[in-house]
């Protein structure tokens, strides 16, 4: 190993190595679209994952009312999308590739592979939601959300 200038002690080089480790993570991260926005407190988290041409919903107690994310994950090799009637008329954020998009409703998000995008809006309607891929019209998940206020 080559001698090194003196004022390159080896904590200097430690820390050097440490940031370079961390950018490369960071970039592979940003690379495949998992790095997410924390949810703030008062957020309720629903995740949906998109496998082998299904949807497959992870939530918790809903309630009525609270502003709410749904992080859709595409895990697959193919491109899909996601949509909900349960948006109609809705004021929707979108979160995608660095991107927010404000709206009113949502017809739909296209996930390409290994991509992932956030929906934000107030949860305002109990019942069963369907989910569906435009692409794949076989391809149905649902969510389920009661009236019940207490948790
Ligand atoms: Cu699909």
């Amino acid at each position: 190993m080559p001698a090194l200038p003196r004022l390159w002690g080896r904590e200097t080089l430690a820390a050097a190595l440490l940031v370079t480790l961390l950018g490369l993570f960071v970039r592979e991260e940003e690379r495949q679209g998992w790095a997410q926005p924390t949810p703030s407190d008062t957020e309720q988290v629903v995740e949906v994952i998109i496998k082998d041409y299904k949807f497959r919903t992870k939530q918790g107690a809903l309630r009525l009312g609270l502003p709410t994310a749904i992080i859709v994950r595409n895990e697959d090799t193919e491109r899909h999308d996601f949509g909900s009637t349960m948006f109609e008329g809705l004021a929707t954020r979108v979160e995608q590739n660095g991107v927010i998009v404000y709206g009113r409703g949502l017809n739909g998000v296209m996930l390409d592979p290994h991509r992932s995008a956030v929906v934000r809006f107030d949860l305002s309607r109990p019942g069963k939601h369907e989910f569906r891929c435009s692409l794949h019209p076989a391809m149905v998940g649902e969510l389920l959300i009661l009236s019940v206020e207490a948790v």
